[in-house]
């Protein structure tokens, strides 16, 4: 019955009856719809500060398109390219199980689908609702070819929150003048640090702290005394996110479409490749001002970056009285510093599993194999006889375990599922690193990181623990690190070098935030936990698309089970072909 508190008091009055006996009929676990979509990748104009640049976009949009289905449904989604560069799609987040194929990342799920070509990403939402986002996986055209894709709750099954007034998507983007590829293709050229964004974007908008750019804002427009869900969405290529909107308080009740036990907080912290869901209550009467929302980043690395501030306004719609929204006082949220870790450790301790009856958190207890991986920047040496624009003349790397991760030429889940490994990669990803060291203290004298294509390969229904430490040979930083395939819970979280007779007693293994990324303590470490239940080729990565580039990468390849439902089912017959 709980669900009549859902509709609004018209609807209950007018409807009751047809709505009890359509209730009847429909059980909660009726099988979802097909939805399609098609994404015709193509180039279109965009001004934002008064720069027009060509961009790829999906259907003219930027952002894209935004995507809506419910819990069980399936997704048909034709991507046609008609742009010249090689693209694919990843469903950021969507668990893809025995669906690999569907999931996107160029050169591990599938080839990239070149120009003229289609294919259909074909996947059903298993156990999943709440916010999640879709994006470009194939070198930094995530840049502009991103969009919310939003899961609702099976129909008539409600939220484990009041039911909100609307629900606004909020997407965090990064705006560069320059074209994006260029930006990189250059930097691993050189070997030097990439430029950085001229503008952080709220739904492809920088707002009125920018030149040129008051035109450009995102305003959400609100009325007293109501509960608005901001489905928000970091989809910045390189840089976490405070976030926080003038005299409101926000409430957490879901990250990473897993609900969390709701706590509320002036300020929130988004890491490239998060999603983070937030009721906001209005003020109970007009308040004869507006607000601004500001984003601006969390920085903890060495090298330049972009400390500017995207804005949106706050706009109570009624009653105006004649009064123009320009005429008010515009009230300004107060951000952390940029290098506040201490905001950015309480915010983090704060985020626990529901771990109730109905949203249990499936911890693994018992745990099969462990995993500990450094994870931080290096060099290469400078491959031309003349000097890189690196540390020392070096070439800027990252790596995991010291293993810069090379991408192959064919993608690894055919190579897998073929039986076709050689030449393309090898078994052998490090369970640790070869040559330990004080990874938060004095950096070591070689910096230099060692390459290839080296995958963890798991038996189906391994239970993993992660533990992912930060290094400090090129400055400690944090990273946020994304899995594919899975969420993984996170069970601890420190500063220094993860000791393993004493940290594991303070994990813990009851209500720990269940995610898809998560961004290892600069100069510290995270560990998750995961069941390896669903078979295929999962790439790891850093969320920070610079040091994805420079090879903050790996992949887990998780072998079929015995039984027919845990195999990966053979791939569609559009699959595209390097
Ligand atoms: C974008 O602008 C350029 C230069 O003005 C023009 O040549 C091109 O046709 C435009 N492209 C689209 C897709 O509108
Ligand atoms: C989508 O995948 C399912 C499961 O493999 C398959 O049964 C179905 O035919 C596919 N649909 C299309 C349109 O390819
Ligand atoms: C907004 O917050 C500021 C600073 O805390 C306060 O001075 C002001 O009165 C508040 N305004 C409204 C409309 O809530
Ligand atoms: C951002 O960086 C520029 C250039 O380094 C500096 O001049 C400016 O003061 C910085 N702004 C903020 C808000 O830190
Ligand atoms: C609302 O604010 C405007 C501008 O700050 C002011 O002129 C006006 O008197 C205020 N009205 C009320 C009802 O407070
Ligand atoms: C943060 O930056 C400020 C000003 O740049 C500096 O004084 C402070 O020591 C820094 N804090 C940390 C924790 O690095
Ligand atoms: C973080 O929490 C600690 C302990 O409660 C507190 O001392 C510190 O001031 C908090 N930091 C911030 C930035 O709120
Ligand atoms: C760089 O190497 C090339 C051949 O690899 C050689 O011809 C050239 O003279 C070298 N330049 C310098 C400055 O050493
Ligand atoms: C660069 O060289 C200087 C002097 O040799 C050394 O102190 C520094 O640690 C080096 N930096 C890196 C990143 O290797
Ligand atoms: C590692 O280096 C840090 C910072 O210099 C130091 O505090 C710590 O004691 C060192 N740890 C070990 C195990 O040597
Ligand atoms: C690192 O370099 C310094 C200075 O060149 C040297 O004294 C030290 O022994 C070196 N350390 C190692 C571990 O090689
Ligand atoms: C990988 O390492 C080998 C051997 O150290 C080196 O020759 C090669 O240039 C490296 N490749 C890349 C892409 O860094
Ligand atoms: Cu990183």
């Amino acid at each position: 019955m709980g669900a009549f508190l859902l509709l609004p008091k018209a609807f209950m009055g007018a409807f009751l009856l047809s709505f009890i006996s359509i209730c009847s009929l429909l059980p909660q676990s009726a099988v979802g719809i097909t939805r399609h979509y098609k994404f015709d990748i193509k180039l279109q104009n965009v001004t934002r500060l008064c720069h027009t640049k060509n961009l790829v976009s999906v259907n003219g949009k930027f952002p894209g398109p935004r995507i809506v289905a419910r819990e069980g449904d399936r997704l048909l989604i034709k991507v046609v390219n008609h742009v010249p560069n090689n693209i694919s799609i990843h469903w950021h987040g969507i668990r893809q199980l025995r669906s690999g194929w569907a999931d996107g990342p160029a050169y591990v799920t599938q080839c990239p689908i070149q120009t003229g070509q289609s294919y259909v990403y074909n996947y059903t939402i298993v156990g999943q609702r709440g916010t999640l986002f879709w994006h470009a996986h194939i070198s930094w055209l995530r840049s502009t070819v991103y969009g919310p894709l939003i899961i609702l709750p099976k129909r008539g099954v409600p939220y484990p929150f009041p039911k909100p007034h609307k629900e606004v998507p909020m997407i965090f983007g990064e705006w560069f003048n320059q074209d994006t590829e260029a930006i990189i293709n250059q930097a691993l050229q050189t070997g030097g640090g990439p430029n950085v964004s001229d503008a952080y974007t709220i739904n492809g908008l920088p707002g009125p702290l920018y030149n040129c750019s008051a035109k450009d804002t995102f305003k959400l427009k609100v009325n007293p005394g109501k509960t608005y869900l901001l489905r928000l969405i970091n989809a910045a290529l390189n840089d976490e996110l405070f976030f926080s909107i003038a005299n409101h308080t926000l409430k957490v009740v879901e990250v990473d479409a897993v609900y969390v036990k709701p706590f509320e907080t002036e300020t929130i912290l988004i890491s490239p490749g998060q999603t983070t869901n937030v009721l906001l209550n209005t003020k109970p009467h007009f308040p004869n001002a507006t607000f601004l929302m500001t984003a601006r980043p969390y920085v903890t690395g060495q090298g330049t970056f972009d400390n500017s501030t995207v804005a949106g306004i706050l706009e109570y719609g009624f009653p105006l009285n004649g009064i123009h929204s320009k005429d008010l006082t515009l009230f300004k949220p107060i951000l952390p510093p940029l290098n506040d870790t201490s905001f950015a450790t309480n915010f983090t301790k704060k985020l626990r599993s529901l771990a109730n009856k109905e949203f249990p958190a499936n911890v693994p207890q018992k745990i099969d194999r462990r995993f500990f991986f450094t994870v931080g920047l290096g060099t290469n040496p400078c491959k031309k006889n003349n000097t890189c624009q690196g540390p020392n003349g070096t070439m800027f790397a990252a790596s995991v375990n010291n293993v810069s991760f090379a991408m192959p030429t064919t993608a690894l889940l055919q190579a897998h599922f073929f039986g076709q490994s050689k030449g393309v990669y090898t078994p052998n990803f490090p369970i640790s690193p070869i040559i330990p060291f004080n990874y938060t203290g004095t950096p070591p004298n070689n910096t230099m990181v060692s390459n290839g294509t080296k995958l963890v390969v798991l038996d189906f229904n391994t239970s993993v623990e992660l533990v992912m430490q930060d290094t400090s040979i090129l400055g400690a930083e944090s990273h946020p690190l994304h899995l594919h395939g899975f969420n993984f819970f996170v069970v601890g979280q420190g500063f220094g070098n993860f000791d393993p007779n004493k940290d594991p007693a303070k994990f813990n293994l009851v209500d720990p935030v269940e995610r898809n990324t998560v961004a290892v303590s600069p100069g510290g470490w995270v560990a998750i936990r995961f069941l390896a239940d669903n078979p295929g080729a999962w790439f790891m990565h850093c969320h920070l698309e610079v040091h994805t580039s420079w090879g903050l990468k790996m992949a887990w390849v998780v072998l079929d089970g015995k039984e027919p439902s845990q195999k990966l089912l053979p791939p569609p017959h559009d699959l595209p072909k390097c």
